[in-house]
């Protein structure tokens, strides 16, 4: 199995055909016939009949290239004598102009890349299917249609593909994956009736109120200008200036310093649309709705010292993870829920449901699930899926509307308009990785790089030529219709007196903060605004923001950043001590422990029959097992067969893993007791509030580390589990042992401890 080690081998993981170990799919579209191809308009290769979850795998087999066993061509099809060498003119004359296969190699390479994205640069991506529930429990409401017409949403039967990129925001394409950001969540649902994308984040509310702050917003938190320093960061003076004058910011900020923005996984963090769009009944009746996504795997955080050292150790930590978890037959899956607010309930709310730094309390509104997302693809080509796939707010589908949130609003012109920097061209939905299963047939015609060959006289509306062709479609057979909302007002450049209330939540947030969670939050303020070089941009966020949060937070801050302690609460703190339940991660873990994945330290002399009773259990509940030695190759225990240390030290870390397990075995144990890299494994696992397991003489190793105010097993005392540090002295039960084991990683990490001595 490949582990999550920027220095992969890739042979690894991939075989043959190709460098790819997957069947070639290009023979799976050979059998198509040219009638089908010809009654599809040559734009698709399905009706509306025959979309399912392979529907978009099928149309892009249509373009795969897989060069097994094949001669090397130009790009124009003319085979290939020699690539290495360029024409001269003498063996060591100058290269002549007439070598067509230098220039063409040479121009293809320098325009090899495109503009990156000016947010979200850094991402990965996957395929995927959602499916409708049966019968989801919608409350009030009977049936989804009631709702909403989406096709993608009434049949349990039907999945429809998606593809989905998680992202980082700020940093540059190549910049490090653990970094405290938000993350981005786009799903692509290739649907019957089109594409829609939902371009959410895995935080439900979002920095600013307006659009027209979004280019503001962007440039501050981005590295400055002077310097480009620093990289996929928020710990500089231009980005809290820039909060500290902002108080509606201070909602999002708390979320930002809160463990959200550490995800373990991709796989494990939750997603949100974040505005409030609408859902579109058949009778055109409209209600209001936010969209969740919910993690089979949990919500998880990683803690803030390992996040620092993984961006050194692998900066492709989340990447990596996705891609290995999906190749090793793992499928991550999210749940999506939705809650629904009738349109004339929508002022019963203390806050505007159009205003994007507010979320819907899940103890005003439950949310409710409709459906499942599954992703078990890994993508063929990164820059051919990941890079090019190109979402859009405003690519909705009949029984789907948006609201007048005026972050929304605005995004609907910028991502049209931010393709067409990428891609130079408004064909860049053309492309295999954007373009829909559902037909497309219109008169936009030409353009950069049109792949389409439009067939007849006619490309414009009204003609009689064409039969009046390709027609419009009414809204009652489907076609879009917008949702026909009554406005009138005047022009005016304002913010409405319902967007002001900036503190509310922010406080309803750290009130449902477990007291790690919130201890996570001052350090991470420590950290933040102990970068900030300006006195007074500190001061501003200390007396501005947050001491109209919490005056007791406020000082906490205050405290660890040079900031006089603030001696009363802000003026607008609010007098409300409200808490969500749903908005600690620490109620959002799920029992289990599949995808985690457990290092075990050995070397020659371990116990043998613990570690493959252990491992066993592990991975019948879908935990990775590595085997982690001081050097590669074979390792003998004192009982039973050799086996193969998976990793190195050098090669490896805690960081990369979830848990530890340390096998009994005298001369291993003194062996690891002797080894510095071993030991620091373990300090590390134990300051990240990892569960550690050992047995028999394993213990020793955890006695050598002097892990602070944990009681571990002695001879007689059978089984001790203290803050997710289980231990035996005695093999007798080995079952008992690994299914405490197996608990204690499933809480994934133990908040309790007191580890600050640890130097880890
Ligand atoms: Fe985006 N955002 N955004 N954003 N956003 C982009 O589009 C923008 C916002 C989000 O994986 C850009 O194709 C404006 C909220 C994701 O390809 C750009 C505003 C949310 C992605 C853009 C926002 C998002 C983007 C850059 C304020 C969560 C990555 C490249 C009005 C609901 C999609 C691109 C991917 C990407 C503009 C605010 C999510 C420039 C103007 C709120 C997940 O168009």
């Amino acid at each position: 199995m490949t582990e999550d080690n920027p220095n992969t081998d890739p042979e690894e993981s991939k075989s043959t055909n190709g460098g790819s170990d997957r069947p070639d799919r290009r023979e799976t579209t050979d059998d198509r016939s040219d009638d089908e191809a010809m009654a599809n308009g040559g734009t698709s290769n399905h009706d509306e009949d025959t979309v399912d979850e392979e529907s978009k795998r099928t149309q892009l087999d249509d373009v795969r290239e897989n060069p097994e066993g094949q001669r090397l061509t130009s790009d124009h099809g003319v085979k290939i004598s020699d690539t290495d060498n360029s024409l001269k003119a003498g063996e060591r004359g100058p290269t002549i102009m007439e070598d067509f296969h230098f220039r063409e190699k040479m121009t293809q390479f320098d325009h090899e890349s495109i503009p990156e994205r000016v947010v979200h640069a850094r991402g990965t991506g996957a395929h995927g299917y959602f499916q409708p529930y049966d019968d989801p429990d919608l409350g009030e409401y009977e049936d989804i249609s009631e709702l909403t017409k989406a096709s993608l949403f009434q049949d349990s039967d039907q999945k429809t593909p998606v593809f989905v990129r998680f992202s980082t925001v700020v940093g540059s394409r190549g910049s490090a994956d653990t970094v405290r950001d938000v993350r981005g969540f786009a799903t692509k649902f290739y649907t019957e009736e089109g594409n829609w994308d939902l371009v959410g984040n895995n935080i439900p509310i979002f920095f600013i109120q307006d659009a027209m702050e979004f280019p503001d917003l962007v440039h501050a938190i981005k590295p400055e200008p002077d310097d480009g320093i620093p990289q996929a960061s928020a710990a500089h003076d231009t980005f809290w200036d820039f909060a500290s004058l902002k108080p509606e910011i201070t909602h999002m900020v708390m979320w930002v310093l809160s463990g959200r923005a550490l995800p373990r996984a991709y796989r494990m963090m939750q997603g949100f649309g974040v505005h409030t769009f609408r859902l579109i009944n058949e009778a055109g009746d409209s209600v209001f709705v936010k969209f969740h996504w919910t993690p089979k795997y949990g919500t998880n955080q990683l803690v803030w010292d390992e996040t620092q050292k993984l961006a050194g150790k692998n900066p492709d930590f989340n990447r990596q993870d996705l891609y290995n978890v999906i190749e090793a037959g793992y499928e991550p899956e999210w749940e999506l829920g939705v809650q629904i607010v009738e349109e004339d309930e929508a002022d019963r709310f203390d806050f505007d449901l159009l205003d994007p730094t507010k979320i819907i309390p899940e103890t005003e509104v439950p949310v409710r699930p409709i459906g499942k997302m599954v992703l078990n693809e890994t993508p063929d080509n990164f820059f051919a899926e990941v890079e090019q796939v190109a979402f859009h707010p405003g690519n909705v589908v009949p029984g789907i509307d948006f609201s007048n949130d005026p972050l929304l609003q605005g995004r609907l012109f910028s991502y049209q308009d931010t393709q067409l920097n990428r891609f130079n061209s408004a064909n860049w939905d053309e492309i295999p990785i954007n373009r829909p299963i559902a037909e497309r047939h219109n008169n936009q015609r030409a353009g950069f790089m049109r792949q389409e060959i439009n067939q007849g006289k006619v490309s414009y509306k009204p003609n009689s030529i064409g039969d009046d062709h390709p027609k419009e479609t009414p809204a009652a057979e489907g076609g879009y219709e917008h949702h026909a909302e009554k406005v009138d007002g005047h022009k005016i450049r304002n913010r409405s007196d319902s967007f002001q209330d900036h503190f509310t939540q922010a406080r309803l947030f750290w009130n449902s903060m477990s007291e790690p969670e919130k201890e996570n939050i001052i350090d991470a303020a420590h950290f933040e605004l102990g970068k900030v070089d300006r006195m007074e941009i500190r001061e501003r966020m200390v007396y501005d923001l947050f001491n109209n949060v919490d005056h007791e937070f406020a000082r906490r801050v205050a405290d660890g950043i040079g900031v006089n302690p603030p001696e009363e609460p802000g003026d607008e703190l609010p007098d409300h001590d409200e808490a969500d339940p749903s908005l600690s991660i620490l109620n959002r873990t799920p029992d289990t422990i599949e995808t985690r994945k457990v290092a075990v330290l050995v070397d020659d002399g371990f116990d043998a029959e613990h570690l493959e009773t252990i491992r066993s259990t592990l991975e019948d509940e879908g935990a990775r097992v590595s085997i982690v030695s001081k050097l590669l190759g074979d390792k003998e225990p004192e009982n039973g067969d050799a086996i193969e240390a998976d990793k190195s030290h050098v090669t490896t870390g805690s960081i990369l893993f979830d848990a530890i397990l340390v096998p009994g075995g005298e001369e291993h144990a003194e062996s690891l007791k002797t080894q510095g890299d071993a030991k620091q494994f373990l300090l590390e696992a134990f300051k990240h509030k990892k569960p550690i397991a050992a047995l028999g003489a394993g213990i020793d190793v955890l006695e050598a580390v002097e892990l602070p105010d944990i009681e571990l097993a002695d001879d007689g005392d059978g089984q001790v589990s203290e803050h997710g540090v289980v231990t035996n002295r005695s093999s007798d039960d080995l079952a008992e042992f690994a299914d405490a084991f197996v608990e204690a990683i499933a809480a994934h990490r133990h908040w309790d401890r007191s580890d600050s001595e640890v130097p880890a």
